[in-house]
């Protein structure tokens, strides 16, 4: 099959309510623990991939600046994948436009990765299979995996005596998922984090003498959290999401050096959400690789949860609901 050249995808991010945090192989980016998240319908990111025969080495634009450095490696290097799956050698154009500030903890890098990856597999002519390219994105960042799909979404970590690991281990759409629940974002501080996600969860695998006991909980999590799902018991949901979220940062701050990504104003934001249960609003925290912190709530309650949001100082808000999985949006014949 040959490729058609040029591909433009667009992707959302996800935010995850069971975590990934942690690799068991950092080569096949292969996870220690099932993930489960949701996809968000704010913050696309736009990536047009174009094949340059005549090129030399791959240029790769990030919101209208040229990369280099480290992001630039990365996207090389899983341009080098795609190629050697395609038996191609042109070297590409990339242009990439996130609509999240990157670094923040919003996880442009999932939908980073899942345009990335759709564009370049269209651009490229190499699968159309939706798990494949889930399995693909997966090589550029883990939680690009789950942004392939809208709606509630879970990443297999695969068996770890699977005959072939990087086939075990892909992301699909919870399908059996009753709920329709609105994910209002706090973003506390908009500036790059100040240790990547991918170097803090090396170091809590490494060091962390909590990170197993947060894994083997986390399966446990997982179970019930896809029951709570299937039962549309957004209570339930929202304590475990909590839950895991809590555990994880716990285990990162027990590594050594700790790696804390709350800060004051995400403590506040926490009170906050506290505030809205004990007023008997449900609404349920959750936080990332950054300070930011999100808010899983009943879509008739995300106004009001959005408004007490916007009174933590410094914070801007901003409501999402459940996002579509990526998409092709052009292709030149
Ligand atoms: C997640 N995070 O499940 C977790 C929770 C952040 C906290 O996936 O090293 O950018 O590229 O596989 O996917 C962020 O990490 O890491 C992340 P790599 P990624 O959403």
């Amino acid at each position: 099959m040959t490729g058609s050249e040029q591909a433009v995808a667009v992707a959302h991010p996800n935010i995850a309510l069971i975590k990934y945090w942690g690799k068991r192989d950092e080569r096949l980016v292969l996870p220690c623990s099932d993930s489960l998240s949701m996809t968000l319908d704010v913050f696309p990111t736009t990536t047009s991939v174009r094949l340059d025969p005549a090129a030399d080495a791959d240029t790769v634009v990030m919101d209208g600046l040229p990369a280099r450095g480290e992001p630039l490696r990365r996207m090389t290097t899983f341009l080098d994948l795609v190629r050697e799956r395609a038996r191609r050698h042109e070297r590409a154009v990339v242009d990439t436009r996130n609509t999240v500030p990157v670094g923040a903890g919003l996880a442009s890098s999932a939908s980073g990765f899942a345009a990335l990856a759709l564009a370049a597999a269209g651009a490229y002519g190499l699968t159309r299979d939706p798990l494949a390219l889930s399995r693909l994105a997966r090589r550029g960042s883990g939680s690009a995996a789950r942004s392939l799909f809208g709606g509630f979404v879970v990443w297999h970590a695969g068996a770890v005596d699977a005959r072939d690991p990087d086939h075990a281990s892909y992301a699909e759409p919870v399908t059996d998922a009753r709920l329709d629940a609105a994910l209002v974002v706090v973003v506390l501080e908009a500036g790059p984090k100040s240790v990547s996600s991918r170097e803090a969860m090396r170091r809590t695998v490494a060091t962390s003498p909590l990170h197993p006991a947060w894994v083997t909980a986390s399966r446990a999590d997982l179970v019930r959290m896809r029951a709570a799902l299937r039962a549309g018991d957004l209570g339930a949901v929202g304590r475990i999401a909590e839950h895991n979220a809590l555990g994880m940062h716990a285990t990162m701050e027990a590594a050594t050096p700790p790696v804390r990504y709350r800060t004051d104003a995400s403590a506040a934001a926490l009170d906050a959400v506290r505030g809205l249960r004990a007023d008997g609003v449900g609404a349920w925290a959750t936080m990332d690789a950054g300070p930011n912190v999100k808010v899983l709530c009943d879509l008739a309650d995300a106004d009001r949860v959005a408004e007490r949001m916007r009174t933590v100082r410094g914070s801007r808000v901003v409501v999402a609901r459940r996002g579509p999985g990526a998409v092709l949006r052009t292709e030149a014949a």
